[in-house]
């Protein structure tokens, strides 16, 4: 396949300016060759304050205007997103690597949260509350609360945009958007797609969505800026560690989705069959470049030498190559330096005594693309480099024998996002779900870690930032709560008693 004239076809279907690809100073590349598929033209920091400008004055019309009615420009863009399904979904395989059916998949996520924020955007609920006087009334009132910045990482270049945005917008808050470095080209035509939606919604402010190609000193306006009073950032862990302080410092708030070191436990009565398939996707899919992607495994000692030596089968089969070519299901890294972190983690995981299955580097085509077979490596104990985050398809086996000690184990890591049990024992399934469980933000029974559904909320606790977006209430971090005590009596009665006669 020629990657560039693709991209370039695809990007111009889908509503992207054909100039914006070429003349700029910021490459970008596709990860299924490595080649460069355009130059970027990056704003500049004077420009993206302007944007946040434009887009600070589209909120204060937007938030007038009523919820139900700004639900309609989000189902608009869920029916844009549902046209052009195909396109985008090949267009992310393109930029990220990842196979159809998961480019596919992931734009099928933006179309189900655009549904629920149009369904949300009719419930958009506040108490009412018992007042403690009489003839008084107490309530609470959401208000939309203003421009809400969105950083997101190459792995999900268009749904975690969408999980903000979708929310946001029926909020009634606007948004500006900096997308990865890596994954600009997505965000271009999501812009374009966007655009569609508001055309046809007639009477929408201009700069409801801004989006700031560019690198870091970019993020960093928005991150710093003072009529930016939310950032939902998702990365690395390094990256929230000077977001969220720089964002608290201001008073900001901010929804970080952080890295994750997921893990599932494989007890004596699971079912081995399920747990092997829910395990390869959890770890090898999307080349193990998901926040949630399955990192490490306890299996307990009784079953192990059934399933590790059939995992490790399946390691050693798994296709591995071009998606977009020959139908493999572990795409390439995302480029060299995700293919050194691997290595490194590799060696260092042999170093402390690790067995390994897999890892090597495979090649398809151009050595400027980094496909490698996903590693397997059993563990004698939980060491580094078993307890960070290597963003690469490296799952860790360790065995286990006492229960407590597993889930001991299994949250003794940074970073607090998914984590799954195997078993068919109740008293397992409902003890890691419990307060002295797992005490990650998602925690399964009888599936992987990755691959969740918008409705819940999604994040997690620790290094992984404690931010939740997507689905159930993850809403009100999007709005600012006012309570509202009215008196509609002759007499001025004060809380808990109080009297100040003048
Ligand atoms: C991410 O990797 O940043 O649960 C998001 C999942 C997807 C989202 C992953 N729905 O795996």
């Amino acid at each position: 396949m020629d990657v560039k004239k693709e991209t370039a076809d695809l990007l111009v279907k889908l509503g992207v300016d054909a100039a914006a690809l070429s003349g700029g100073t910021m490459p970008s590349y596709s990860p299924l060759t490595g080649e460069k598929v355009a130059d970027l033209s990056p704003v500049s920091s004077s420009d993206a304050a302007k944007a946040i400008e434009e887009a600070d004055a589209a909120f204060r019309q937007w938030r007038l205007v009523p919820a139900p009615r700004r639900g309609e420009l989000v189902r608009l863009l869920g029916e844009e997103l549902r046209a052009a399904k195909s396109d985008l979904g090949r267009l992310v395989s393109i930029e990220a690597g990842k196979i159809p059916s998961e480019g596919l998949g992931e734009v099928q996520e933006m179309i189900d949260i655009c549904d629920f924020a149009v369904g949300l955007s009719r419930q958009l609920y506040g108490l009412t509350i018992a007042s403690e006087r009489p003839g008084h009334r107490m309530m609470e009132t959401w208000h939309p609360l203003g421009v809400v910045g969105v950083i997101s990482a190459f792995n999900f270049p268009v749904a975690v945009w969408s999980w903000n945005a979708a929310l946001a917008l029926v909020c009634g808050n606007s948004v500006v958007w900096k997308p990865s470095e890596k994954s600009s080209l997505t965000a271009l035509a999501c812009e374009a797609i966007f655009a569609r939606a508001v055309e046809r919604f007639g009477d929408a402010p201009a700069g409801l969505l801004k989006v700031l190609i560019g690198d870091r000193a970019v993020g960093e306006v928005l991150v710093d800026h003072a009529k930016v009073p939310l950032v939902s950032a998702t990365g690395s862990t390094r990256m929230g560690r000077e977001v969220g302080p720089r964002l608290a410092k201001r008073f900001a708030r901010a929804i970080l989705e952080l890295g994750g070191n997921n893990a599932g436990i494989v007890c004596p009565s699971a079912d081995l069959d399920m747990a092997l398939r829910a395990i390869a996707f959890g770890a090898m899919g999307t080349a193990g470049q998901r926040c949630t992607t399955m990192r490490r495994l306890f299996v307990h000692e009784s079953v192990y030498d059934d399933l590790v030596p059939r995992l490790k089968k399946a390691y050693e089969s798994v296709s591995v190559g071009n998606p977009l070519e020959g139908g493999a299901l572990v795409g390439p890294l995302i480029d060299e330096a995700a293919y050194k972190g691997m290595t490194g983690a590799l060696e260092k995981a042999q170093a402390a005594g690790g067995a390994v299955t897999g890892g090597e580097r495979v090649e398809v085509g151009p050595d400027t693309a980094f496909y490698v077979r996903p590693a397997l490596v059993e563990m004698p104990k939980q060491v580094a480099p078993v307890t960070e985050e290597t963003f690469a398809p490296i799952l860790y086996v360790m065995k286990y024998s006492d229960f407590d000690a597993a889930i001991a184990d299994h949250n003794a890591v940074g970073a607090g996002l998914s984590s799954s049990i195997f078993t068919l024992d109740v008293r397992e399934a409902e003890r890691f779900l419990s307060a002295d469980g797992s005490d990650c933000g998602i925690a399964n029974v009888n599936i992987g870690t990755s691959g969740a559904e918008i409705g819940g909320a999604f994040g997690g606790e620790k290094e992984t930032g404690g931010g939740r977006e997507s689905g159930s209430d993850a809403w009100k971090a999007y709005m600012r709560r006012a309570t509202n005590t009215v008196n509609y009596s002759t007499v001025l009665p004060l809380a808990q008693g109080v009297s100040f006669d003048i």
